[in-house]
């Protein structure tokens, strides 16, 4: 960082998957208004309103490129100094982020320009977990957070392996939770992760009380209303706009559950998995059961190969995992995106460090607010890490495309745009893209198609229901619906009610399952991950039109198109500065979220689900 007199170049931080989003750009002057004393409100101006979040935003930025450091090491290294500098840089962005956001309140009377009023509406938004005005009560908030993020990050669960013991991580857990079919095994991994939580707890219920007089002091009922307040809409609105969208893809849904239930059954038996019923959750090839692409083989038919392996192209290539990140990289530049900084390189974690703990969970960063963008992963060789990397270097991609908007525009248009660009290139992974990067010889017949939607159902689809409800059960945590001596029971419900899994040993208020998952501890809203499976297959339809593709979607593949990457690199560009329903119709012609994409692209698969269930009874 360098100092100059009177221009600071300050940067700052944006974690996407992380639960602040900050950004930034080169501080100028202007903090006037924000550091005068407290002027009469009658006799402000929208002159005043200008001065004050030019102010504002300089300032947070500044704070922010201290939180993100912090963060990034506390990340990166977990031990107690981290956690220590990390919470007290929090602490430092929360304090300030409150104060302005009430400070704001100040411009309410006046009838400001719809930029200005955007602003300070985002300005009052900008915080996951607000704290209200106590210093000590910030502090407390500040170390829960960290505490919790280095719970999850350091966890592993040791057991007895061939008369020794072995800690596992959870990558390990995760990558035998993928490959392993002895249901013994999988049923301990899935107990033994969840001993990370419990002690967690009494933290995230304090962490709630905390955040919920936060969002009071800042006019709203709780941290719910405040958590759905985000999207340009009524808070109840959104909701209820997200149980709509599920009520149009859960046939779909239903129907993959229904046959995978069959095929887990035909291979495991009755006794490991009912015909009937809820499916245990520890045999879906993941440690939340969210994405179940990982059991495919035991859910194909035998006729019914898939078109590729990604896996095994992936070992076969002979790639390191910085390679993959180049594969991801150059799909990117293909559509005219700027190549990553060389900084991205030195600086990003790519691979789990032997001799420390990190957050292994995988996100994207901007420290800086322009080009310092990096990405943490504890990548593996395996079909599912190269589709994450899509989903990070979608993050880094747009923060960067969006770097000379004002600081509080430094978003996406929503939170869910955010999650969906990467997936969106990621859809266009087809056996002909493969083939033109030189991963694959012969783009195989269409009567592989089956096959190939399949794999991609079991996680876009198997994942709608999860996406939907880890928000449901904070929501209602948030507004008192469910209090804490209900914690996990309320968590089962939802499980059973929207996913039909069942836990596979019986659970009870001593356990809290919630906590085993990184956004909960890491305090990262859930919603948007719904949003972003939905909106991702309007954004491939529209880009595939934009690049003249006229055959079935599931086909498409934008890479090397200049229209597709215009497109989306012009809306990309606009980060928040419009409603989301502008930066939605500038790629896709249309205003609101829209299910019929995802439907339409699944289609054959479908009709496939449908003549497979007949005679099977479904539901659980
Ligand atoms: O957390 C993530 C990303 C980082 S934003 C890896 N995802 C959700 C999850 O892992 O639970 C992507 C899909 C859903
Ligand atoms: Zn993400």
């Amino acid at each position: 960082m360098k100092k100059v007199a009177l221009a600071i170049a300050v940067t700052v931080a944006l974690s996407a998957c992380d639960s602040e989003q900050q950004a930034a750009k080169s501080v100028g002057v202007a903090q006037a208004v924000a550091e005068s004393p407290a002027a009469d409100n009658a006799q402000l101006t929208a002159k005043d309103a200008e001065a004050f979040l030019q102010g504002a935003q300089a300032r947070l930025e500044k704070m922010a490129q201290e939180a993100s450091h912090a963060a990034w090491l506390a990340s990166t290294y977990i031990n107690l100094d981290s956690q220590y500098v990390e919470a007290l840089a929090s602490e430092r962005y929360t304090t300030l982020a409150v104060e302005l956001a009430s400070e704001a309140a100040k411009f309410n009377h006046l009838d400001l320009a719809p930029d200005t009023r955007r602003k300070l509406t985002m300005l009052k938004q900008g915080l996951v977990f607000p704290a209200p005005k106590d210093p000590a009560v910030t502090t407390e908030l500040a170390q829960i957070g960290s505490k919790m993020q280095g719970m999850y990050g350091a966890g592993k669960y040791c057991r007895e392996d061939a008369g020794a013991e072995k800690c596992y991580t959870l990558t390990e857990m995760g990558q035998l939770m993928a490959t392993n079919r002895d249901p013994e095994l999988l049923e301990d991994l899935w107990v033994g992760w969840r001993k990370v939580s419990p002690p967690m707890k009494p933290l995230y219920q304090r962490q709630v009380e905390i955040g919920n007089a936060g969002a009071q002091e800042l006019g709203y009922d709780n941290l719910s209303v405040f958590w759905r307040s985000k999207y340009d809409m009524a808070p109840d609105a959104f909701a209820a706009d997200m149980d709509t969208q599920w009520g149009k893809v859960k046939p779909l849904y239903e129907a993959l559950h229904c046959h995978v239930r069959a095929k887990l059954n035909d291979h495991y038996g009755d006794d490991v998995v009912p015909a009937q019923g809820k499916i245990p959750a520890h045999l879906l090839g993941n440690m939340w059961a969210q994405e179940w692409g990982n059991v495919y083989d035991l859910v194909k038919d035998d006729d019914m190969q898939a078109p590729y392996d990604l896996t095994q192209l992936v070992v076969d290539s002979g790639m390191s995992e910085k390679d993959m990140v180049k594969v991801g990289e150059k799909f990117f530049t293909s559509l005219g995106f700027e190549p990553l900084p060389n900084t991205f390189w030195d600086r990003s974690q790519f691979t789990q460090p032997r001799d420390r703990d990190v957050v292994c969970h995988a996100s994207a960063w901007n420290m800086d607010g322009q080009d310092d963008i990096r990405i943490k992963m504890c990548i593996n060789k395996t079909g599912e890490d190269l589709v994450t990397i899509h989903h990070e270097l979608g993050h880094n991609f747009y923060q960067r495309i969006y770097k000379d908007q004002p600081f509080l525009y430094k978003e996406g248009a929503n939170d869910g745009f955010h999650e969906a660009v990467g997936d969106t290139i990621a859809l266009s992974i087809t056996p002909k893209y493969l083939k033109e990067v030189g991963l694959m010889d012969e783009v195989p017949d269409e009567s592989k198609d089956i096959g190939y939607l399949m794999q991609q159902a079991l996680d876009k689809i198997a994942f709608l229901p999860f996406g939907l409800l880890v928000d449901k059960w904070r929501w209602q945590v948030f507004n008192g619906e469910v209090m804490p001596a209900d914690y996990n029971k309320a968590w089962w419900e939802l499980r059973e009610e929207y996913q039909g899994i069942a836990a596979p040993v019986e659970r009870s208020e001593e356990n809290f399952d919630p906590g085993a998952k990184y956004h909960i501890p890491g305090n990262t809203p859930y919603a948007r991950y719904f949003l972003a499976r939905i909106q991702q297959f309007q954004f491939h339809r529209a880009l595939c039109e934009a690049a003249g593709e006229t055959g079935p979607l599931h086909r498409c593949s934008i890479y090397q198109n200049n229209e597709a990457g215009e497109k989306l690199r012009a809306m990309l560009a606009m980060g928040a500065s419009k409603h989301w329903p502008d930066a939605m119709e500038a790629l896709t012609g249309q205003r609101d979220l829209d299910a019929s994409a995802i439907i339409d692209y699944f289609q054959p698969l479908m009709a496939y689900l449908e003549e497979q269930n007949q005679g099977r009874e479904c539901g659980w």
